[in-house]
């Protein structure tokens, strides 16, 4: 745990337990109930907490919106240089911070740098955004007169994050959050809350030198489902972020339109490639395995669904099986491991039922799905990746298992294909391998994919930074971390201005 010393956090606790609500002025424990945080490499207690209570938010709220008066004033390109301090501090501590997210969500290092890679890309392209809040401006039909739209900073912004990419996730929406103009609040995953103390100490590492920065700006609360309900019922927050499974956010969706504010979701996946009888097939392996295997399944974009020609499909599983029988299977942290362990034993558990559920549901387990107890950290959940060939109808197909399981499906003609591809509740990321351009462009035409992101001959997971992210149907609309997301943290304002002496009313109205 030496990578907490370096990034400080171990000063924000009080004996044992570390603070659960720190808004930079404020760091104190939470009232509630205790929790132990283990690590998913071995099962070891990593830190202890107490969970900050829906009776503590209030004190928060009054400080954000407090931050937000302030916050709003700073211009907008001095925030940016906010989030540029930010981003060189998350590129000083690079290793350290890809450390805390091994040992939390047990990702393997080279992910976990990958994923403060990408935090340090959204701060990079938050800073370029902060000098380009444009608004149009519009003709008017009255003469002497002149309209144009400004964008305004929104507010104080909740962001509740999952376990999975504790730093990408809260990134995307702070760093682009700050440029508008509008203070955060974190609720992480009460499986990766050292994750965030470590993103918050980097922050107000930056603030401590920029005087005019309200410290709320960059502020946590660590809680459970509660505190969640309390946060997206409170009108503080004129949005709320939320990523995480579809159940948990269509509750945080019900509550916030209940007070007509705005909700920004990234919720389920069931992402499918299709690859087709003319694809690169050595081309396709490679791209299967990092996006069905890599994270151990954990991600919202991992491949679930391949859907193979009639023809090609079963050389294509074959070589996959070999594929899937050479990825190492350990401790992430150790040099050249591909697969880390399931971040808990409910995980492990809900995988073997699923697979349980396949194979009643008419499809045969091709490999992997047991538990790997050799050659890795005792206490930790290890699983080989599975492929399972299966019916596109079977209803376990249509869910998201948060596990490395790859339903394999076959079809005969490429519109059978996209109907498969658009069959599940799910519209998150989608890939197709093929060398026909019809097939390419058929794909991403209205036609095509449904999904949020569609990718020809690359895989469904690892999207960069300046593609807006997010997909459709269950996955809940939101698009963040590039494009135009940064519309989500403002506001529009209209301004109609007459410059004139006459006052024409519009639409040709006389009222005299
Ligand atoms: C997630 O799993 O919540 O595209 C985000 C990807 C990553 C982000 C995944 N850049 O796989």
């Amino acid at each position: 745990l030496a990578c907490l010393d370096t990034l400080d956090i171990n000063t924000l606790k009080q004996g044992e337990t570390f603070f659960s609500v720190l808004t930079g002025n404020t760091q104190v424990l939470g009232s509630g109930s205790s929790f132990s945080v283990r690590s998913p490499i071995d099962g070891a207690v990593l830190s202890t907490f107490q969970n900050a209570t829906p009776s503590q938010l209030d004190k928060v709220n009054d400080e954000l919106k407090d931050a937000f008066k302030a916050l709003r004033l700073v211009p907008a390109p001095r925030r940016g240089e906010l989030v540029r301090r930010i981003g060189e501090e998350a590129r000083k501590y690079k290793h350290e911070l890809a450390q805390v997210i091994s040992l939390e969500a047990g990702k393997i290092l080279p992910e976990a740098l990958g994923e403060v890679q990408e935090w340090i890309d959204v701060c990079d392209f938050a800073v370029g955004q902060s000098r380009m809040l444009h608004g149009l401006s519009i003709v008017s039909e009255r003469p002497g007169h002149r309209m144009m739209e400004q964008w305004q900073p929104l507010g104080p912004v909740a962001v509740i994050t999952a376990f999975n990419f504790p730093m990408a996730v809260w990134s995307w929406n702070t760093m682009l959050g700050l440029v508008c103009g509008d203070p955060v609040l974190l609720k992480p995953s009460e499986k990766a809350p050292l994750c965030a103390l470590a993103m918050y100490q980097i922050a107000q590492n930056v603030i401590a030198d920029m005087p005019d920065i309200p410290k709320a700006s960059v502020s946590v609360m660590i809680g459970d489902r509660e505190l969640g309900e309390a946060i997206s019922a409170s009108d503080t927050f004129p949005l709320v972020s939320a990523t995480g499974s579809t159940a948990m956010g269509r509750a945080v969706a019900k509550t916030v339109a209940g007070r007509l504010g705005r909700s920004l979701l990234e919720l389920g996946g069931n992402n499918a490639m299709i690859v087709s009888q003319t694809a690169d097939l050595d081309l396709a392996l490679r791209a299967i395995v990092f996006s069905a295997a890599g994270t151990a399944g954990q991600r919202c974009t991992t491949l679930r669904r391949l859907i193979a020609h009639e023809s090609i499909v079963d050389g294509l599983v074959e070589r996959l099986t070999k594929s899937y029988g050479s990825l190492r299977i350990g401790n992430p942290l150790s040099d050249g491991n591909l697969v880390g362990p399931l971040i808990d034993e409910g995980s492990f558990a809900r995988m073997q039922a699923a697979l349980e559920a396949a194979k009643q549901q008419g499809g045969t387990i091709v490999c992997g799905g047991d538990r790997v107890t050799e050659g890795v950290p005792e206490g930790g959940f290890y699983v080989r990746p599975a492929i399972v060939r299966i019916a596109p109808d079977a209803p376990i197909v249509h869910e998201e298992t948060f596990a490395p399981i790859l339903y394999v499906l076959t079809y005969s003609s490429f519109d059978e294909a996209i109907e498969i591809q658009n069959e599940v509740p799910q519209g998150l990321s989608s890939a197709v391998f093929t060398e026909s351009m019809r097939e390419a462009e058929l794909f991403m035409s209205p036609a095509g994919s449904d999904c949020g992101i569609a990718n020809v001959n690359i895989g469904t997971s690892g999207a960069e930074i300046g593609g807006a992210f997010g997909g459709e149907k269950d996955t809940g609309g939101g698009r963040e971390s590039g494009s135009d997301a940064w519309r989500n943290y403002m506001r529009r304002t209209t301004n109609t201005v007459n410059y004139g002496g006459d006052l024409p009313l519009a639409q040709g109205i006389v009222f005299e």
